[in-house]
Formats: structure tokens, C-alpha cells, sequence
């Protein structure tokens, strides 16, 4: 594309959107252009801010017309590099896409656009009693469109599930312009594919998402959360099944170690929890209208005996458990810049994952470090690296083959962006691949839409 059709483009989309809503001042346009993780960045040749699904059609349609990228962008809190441009793509931002349109109490559901944020919907939710069935650490700027993009797990799937179980309804508009909606919402409806399902988790490469319809759940009248110190790993295993088998009300089951415990303690200037360090730590919560406190103190005396634990039921005390884990990325931002590798991994091979991941990243740089930390129910670990530069790609190839050997996961929740594409082939097929690319040339044929994210080169 020559300089005069990339600005002849501009111009269009500046009759689309608003001169003041297209972008391409180089000190404004750098947030969008640098991921949070700051290990993705590119240049883009504008930020394009359409305030509705008729003008993202438009812009859509101009750009596939001028055979021009698009990075779709919402919060850019995906940790994946997926959400910034890569070199003289135009970022099209949701954020404008920002009116929760309808919410009805009594079918507990949410109609909004892409660019509400997750703690817009839970506020105005939250009046009802009701909220997200998804909630994760970025909820203040990651938005409902950015979520289902991504199918974005988080720390109440156990209970709820991942952002696929609660879109009920979603439109999206597709490279060419043309608008899929399928808003519709009937619980019965076998009328052929479901695109609305195939664009969760596509991360901007097969359409725009405008608008989504949300279930929402019941905000439980009480909480209880307990921070346990543990010996190890299996313990810590141990302690999730059981209570995934029998707690009830079990809402989250998260796990982290000593030297995340004391990164997130020195960087947020927090007090430890307990006196003795332990080498891991079991962050369990409970929720629900009945004696939720009782039932996890039982669960604790019976089946999760632990050297020290640390018990909150009230909204502060739980927030000031919730912190030790929620900060981990956070915290780790102000150690460096880290190399993300969000994995999955059956419980039964959990332990030797950690064990050797060690070694592993010892072997590769004496001065690398890991700090692990995630979702221990759905054997959902967050391997971060620190130490290494952003393009070097050792230790990712070097544990994701690991992931892959142990019959885990590549991608647990964050998705594949760009960070993960190359090993894509661990743990999807050929065949896997193949059906993919031919859907992403059938629904963007000229593959303008978020390229270098998923689809191996
Ligand atoms: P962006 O970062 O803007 O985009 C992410 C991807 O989706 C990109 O590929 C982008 O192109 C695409 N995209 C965005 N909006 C649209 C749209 N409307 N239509 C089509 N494609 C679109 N993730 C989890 O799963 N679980 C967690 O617990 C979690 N915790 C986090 C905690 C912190 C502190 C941070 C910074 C991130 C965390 N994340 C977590 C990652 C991130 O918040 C999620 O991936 C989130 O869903 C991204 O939403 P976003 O609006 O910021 O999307
Ligand atoms: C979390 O569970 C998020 O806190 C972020 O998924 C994970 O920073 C990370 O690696
Ligand atoms: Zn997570």
C-alpha cells in the first residue's frame, strides 16, 4: 500500500468516524501501541474510534477495500500481544462502542456494546444483585467485547465457567462489512452454525465484535476466604479436589508460591500474611446465600489441615487475602518485562510441571527466574519468566514443549495472540490448523483481520 492510498484511506475514515476520532499523532497514538506486558509493540498507521456498528461496518469495508490490517482493540489488557499492531495497521478501537443498551433483573441478562468494561456491567449489575459470571484482575479497563474475543477464563470458573458460558447472544461485523447478528437469544436454536460461539475466542480474526448479550449470577450475600500455607504442590492439589468435590459454594481456587508471595509483599509494599514462609500458598473462596463461613471452616478442620491459614469474611479482610494473589502481574511488571506463558495442565501432572520448570529455565540463563502463580482447580498455571529479552524465544519453546509432552495446554485462558502462534502446532493438529485457516479465508479472505494473531505463518 503507497503513502497516498494509506492517506487517501485516512480520509475515509475520517468521513466515517470524525476527524477528531481517527488517530495518527505519534504521542497519542502510543498507548495503543504497546501491549501491557510492554514485550508487544508495533506502529500502526492510525487509531480509528467508531461509536457504532454501522460506522465499524464502514470502516471495515474501507480498509478490506484498501487492503489494509486491523487490529481490533478493547481495554489492551490481553496479555498474548494480540491487541496492538504489529507494522502500519490501523488499531480499531471499541471504547467508543460504550452503552449498555438493556439489563433485565428477572431473565438476569446484559445487553451491551464491545467497549463497556467489565466493572461498567458489574456496577450497573450490582444495583440487581447481580453481576458478571467472569471476573478477572484487569476488570476496571478490559472490556465485555475484548472478553469474548478472548474467552476469558479468570477466577470464578470453577463455578461459572469461561466467557463462553455466559454470552448468550452477540454481534459482530466481519471483514467485508457484512454484519452477523445473532443477537436473537432463544435458549432453542438449531438453525445451523453457531457463529456467535465460533467468534468467542477468535481474538480479532474473524470479525469485529459490536454488541454482546450476557448472562449475569446471583452476587452471593456472604464470602469466605482462607489463604492457606502449604508444604507443596500435591498438598495444594489435594486441597483444590477436595473442595471442588466438596465445598459448597466453592467460587475460586487459586495457587501461588514463595517467591511470588514475596515479589507481590516487597513491590506492593505489602505486610506478609503469616510469619514462616512457605514454599506454596492455596487461596480458596466460598460464596453463597447460607452459612458460607461455617461450611469453609468445617471444609478447612476436615479436609484442608494446613500448617497456617489466614480466614476473612468480611469485604476488607477477604480484599486484603485476594491481594497477595491478584497483584502477581501487577508486581511482576515492575520486576521487568515478562514473558507470559498461560498453561494448562491435567492436575495428575501438575507437581512435575513445577518441579522441572526450575531447571529448565536455569538451564537456559543462570540469571532467569520463574514466578508461577494461576487457577490450581483447572490446573491453570501462569508462568512468567523475568530475566530473559523480549525476542528471545528459548524458554517459551522450551516449556511450552514441556506443556505439551506432559498433555497440557499451550493456552489456558489469555488465547494465542502472536506470543503463541508458532506453537500453535503442540497441542492443535494439522488437520486442527488447516480447518482453521480455510475458515479464516472463507470469513476474511483478503486477511486483513488481526494477521500474525492464531494462525501459524
Ligand atoms: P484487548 O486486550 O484489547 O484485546 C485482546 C484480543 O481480543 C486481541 O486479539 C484483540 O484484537 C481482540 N479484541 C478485543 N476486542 C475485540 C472485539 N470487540 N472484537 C474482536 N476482537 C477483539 N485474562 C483471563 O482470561 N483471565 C484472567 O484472570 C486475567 N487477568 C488479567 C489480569 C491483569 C492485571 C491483566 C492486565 C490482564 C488479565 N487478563 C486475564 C488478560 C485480559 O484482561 C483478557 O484477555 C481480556 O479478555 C482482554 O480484554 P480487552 O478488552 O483488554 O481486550
Ligand atoms: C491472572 O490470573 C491473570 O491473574 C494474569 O490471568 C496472569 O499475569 C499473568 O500471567
Ligand atoms: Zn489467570
Amino acid at each position: 500500500v503507497s503513502a497516498r492510498e494509506n492517506r487517501d484511506l485516512i480520509g475515509r475514515l475520517q468521513q466515517i468516524v470524525g476527524g477528531e476520532h481517527v488517530l495518527t499523532s505519534r504521542d497519542i497514538l502510543g498507548s495503543y501501541e504497546t501491549d501491557w506486558t510492554r514485550r508487544f509493540s508495533g506502529s500502526a498507521l492510525a487509531a480509528v474510534r467508531p461509536a457504532s456498528t454501522a460506522e465499524v461496518a464502514a470502516v471495515l469495508a474501507a480498509c478490506n477495500e484498501a487492503g489494509v490490517a486491523v487490529v481490533p482493540q478493547g481495554g489492551n489488557t490481553g496479555l498474548v500481544g494480540g491487541s496492538v499492531p504489529r507494522a502500519g495497521e490501523v488499531v480499531l478501537s471499541t471504547r467508543r462502542l460504550a452503552q449498555v443498551e438493556s439489563f433485565d433483573p428477572v431473565a438476569r441478562e446484559l445487553t451491551a456494546g464491545a467497549g463497556v468494561t467489565a466493572a461498567q456491567a458489574n456496577a450497573l449489575a450490582a444495583a440487581h444483585g447481580l453481576q458478571l459470571g467472569v471476573d478477572l484482575a484487569s476488570r476496571d479497563s478490559a472490556t465485555v467485547g475484548g472478553m469474548a474475543a478472548t474467552n476469558a477464563g479468570g477466577i470464578h470458573v470453577v463455578r461459572h465457567g469461561m466467557m463462553r458460558s455466559q454470552v448468550i447472544g452477540l454481534e459482530a461485523v466481519l471483514a467485508n462489512g457484512g454484519v452477523v447478528d445473532r443477537m436473537f437469544g432463544v435458549v432453542r436454536d438449531n438453525t445451523g452454525y453457531d457463529l456467535a460461539n465460533l467468534l468467542v475466542g477468535s481474538e480479532g480474526t474473524l470479525g469485529v465484535i459490536t454488541r454482546v448479550r450476557l448472562r449475569l449470577v446471583a452476587v452471593e450475600r456472604r464470602r469466605a476466604v482462607a489463604l492457606l500455607g502449604l508444604d507443596s504442590v500435591e498438598e495444594a492439589i489435594g486441597v483444590a479436589l477436595a473442595a471442588r468435590n466438596g465445598l459448597p459454594g466453592l467460587n475460586a481456587a487459586e495457587i501461588f508460591f514463595a517467591p511470588g508471595m514475596e515479589l507481590v509483599c516487597s513491590a506492593m509494599g505489602l505486610t506478609p500474611p503469616f510469619e514462616k514462609r512457605f514454599p506454596v500458598y492455596v487461596l480458596i473462596e466460598a460464596a453463597g446465600a447460607g452459612e458460607v463461613a461455617e461450611g469453609l471452616a468445617a471444609f478447612l478442620e476436615g479436609s484442608a489441615r494446613a500448617a497456617a491459614s489466614a480466614f476473612a469474611t468480611d469485604a476488607r479482610d477477604c480484599a486484603r487475602l485476594w491481594a497477595y494473589r491478584e497483584r502477581h502481574t501487577e508486581a511482576i511488571n515492575t520486576a521487568g518485562v515478562p514473558h507470559k506463558l498461560d498453561i494448562a495442565l491435567p492436575l495428575g501432572r501438575m507437581a512435575e510441571f513445577v518441579r522441572e520448570v526450575g531447571p529448565v529455565v536455569r538451564s537456559l540463563d543462570p540469571g532467569g527466574r520463574e514466578i508461577l502463580f494461576g487457577h490450581v482447580a483447572d490446573g491453570n498455571l501462569h508462568v512468567n519468566l523475568l530475566g530473559f529479552e523480549p525476542d528471545d524465544e528459548r524458554p517459551d519453546d522450551a516449556i511450552l514443549r514441556m506443556v505439551a509432552g506432559l498433555g497440557g495446554s499451550i493456552s489456558a485462558e489469555h488465547g494465542v495472540g502472536v506470543a503463541k502462534r508458532q506453537w500453535l502446532h503442540l497441542t492443535r493438529s494439522a488437520a486442527d490448523i488447516a480447518a482453521m485457516a480455510a475458515i479464516k479465508r472463507a470469513l476474511d479472505p483478503r486477511g486483513i483481520l488481526n494477521p500474525g494473531v492464531i494462525i501459524p505463518a
